[in-house]
């Protein structure tokens, strides 16, 4: 019998990527996509895997405890893979609630389904991991890393959500036995990123010659990992990891906003044809994020050393083949920029929109 396993917001960047990488991998398993399709998610990110017969997409809403509850008993779930969040700092400082709703909320419905689904089964062969951001550890100086150990210090609206996510997870396991495992990872950048988070964005404005708005100083530091990299972490972690562990993700590779995006103007000049130092010219210098974190830094060895992962691609590599996509892929950044593709969406993909 094939292994059946629940990835949520499988529809959005880093999930799109899990997804692709589950259903080639493993054709023994049957993977379920669930996902709302948020502004965030897009099923366009997996048309080249759509129809592969290890693959079921269901659009659905975590915050609905009923039809989750009601998936959980329609499918025998042995591994759930939860990804579905609200992700932006920025929408979360101008509307919080929605990332209470989803990343917490949601959260618990899921490990309430899975909690009922596996109570009298063999939980040796189950597993809830919870995908998770370095963000929950707050903010560093120039100094120091985050370990799996440092204390929880979140600060803006997102990451205080996910900090709450990551205590019910721990707390499902500790109190009623649930076999979970979670991961906390840095700064994801590469192809079929939404344009909001800096590289896509920042990207998509020197096309259109639109300012780059850099926040505050631009001397904030992130510590910046190939979404396929995250996805191959995960992976280890999802069948390697102890029950009950946390594994830091990153890949050893911090950058001054400020020196990040020179070197993607740069990149962008010389991949677009243009003369040297015309995309710089578009850095505008605007109004700090609202309790921005000054810098991340992830410490990944407990991660490198008990599970033998490490990331497979340089920053320069990673950032090369981004920008190569994006520049091959603008009537992608189109639609989702446009606001129209959720229409388009239900237009191109029909009855499967509506769920099952
Ligand atoms: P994303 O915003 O690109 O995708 C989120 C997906 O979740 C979308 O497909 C969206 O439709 C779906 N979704 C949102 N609300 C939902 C709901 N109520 N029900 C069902 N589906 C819903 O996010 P991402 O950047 O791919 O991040 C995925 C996960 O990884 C998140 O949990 C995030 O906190 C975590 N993470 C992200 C990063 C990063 O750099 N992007 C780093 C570390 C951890
Ligand atoms: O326009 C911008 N200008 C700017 O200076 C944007 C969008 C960002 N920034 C700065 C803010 C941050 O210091 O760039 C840095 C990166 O910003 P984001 O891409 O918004 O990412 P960040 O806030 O660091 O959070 C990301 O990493 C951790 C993801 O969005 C989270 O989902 C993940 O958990």
């Amino acid at each position: 019998m094939k292994k059946q396993l629940l990835i949520t917001g499988g529809a959005g960047f880093i999930g799109s990527h899990l997804v692709r990488l589950m259903v080639k991998k493993y054709p023994g398993y049957h993977i379920t996509n669930l996902d709302k399709l948020t502004y965030a998610g897009n099923l366009e990110n997996l048309r080249d895997i759509e129809s592969e017969p290890n693959y079921t997409f269901v659009r659905g809403d975590i915050t609905d405890t009923a039809f989750i509850q009601e998936l959980f008993q329609n499918n025998h779930f042995d591994g759930v893979i939860h990804l579905a969040a609200e992700s932006h700092v920025d929408r979360s400082i101008a509307s919080p609630m929605e990332f209470v709703l989803t990343n917490v909320i949601g959260t618990v419905n899921l490990l309430n389904a899975a909690r009922m689904a596996w109570k009298d089964g063999d939980l040796a062969q189950k597993r809830f991991y919870h995908v998770s951001t370095d963000e929950v550890y707050g903010s560093l100086t120039d100094e120091g890393f985050f370990t799996e150990t440092t204390s929880y210090d979140p600060r803006s609206p997102y990451s205080a959500s996910k900090a709450s996510s990551d205590h019910f997870v721990r707390a499902y396991h500790h109190t009623y036995g649930l076999p979970v495992v979670l991961s906390n990872c840095s700064n994801n950048y590469g192809s079929h990123q939404f344009p909001e988070k800096l590289i896509p964005l920042f990207i998509s404005n020197i096309l259109q010659s639109k300012p780059l708005p850099v926040y505050g100083t631009g001397s904030n530091v992130r510590d910046w990992l190939w979404v396929v990299d995250h996805c191959s972490a995960i992976d280890v972690i999802f069948h390697q990891g102890k029950d009950g562990e946390t594994y830091n993700i990153g890949g050893k590779n911090e950058w001054q906003n400020i020196e990040l995006i020179k070197v993607l103007c740069q990149l962008m000049d010389e991949k677009t044809g243009q003369k040297p130092g015309t995309a710089a010219r578009l850095i505008t210098y605007v109004t700090d994020r609202a309790g921005h974190d000054f810098r991340y830094a992830i410490d990944a060895s407990k991660l490198e050393r008990e599970l033998g992962w490490s990331p497979s691609v340089t920053f320069e590599e990673g950032l090369s083949k981004t920008i190569d996509w994006y520049l091959a892929n603008a009537e992608w950044v189109s639609h989702v920029r446009s606001g129209e593709y959720a229409s388009y969406y239900e237009k191109q993909y029909g009855d499967r929109l509506k769920g099952n």
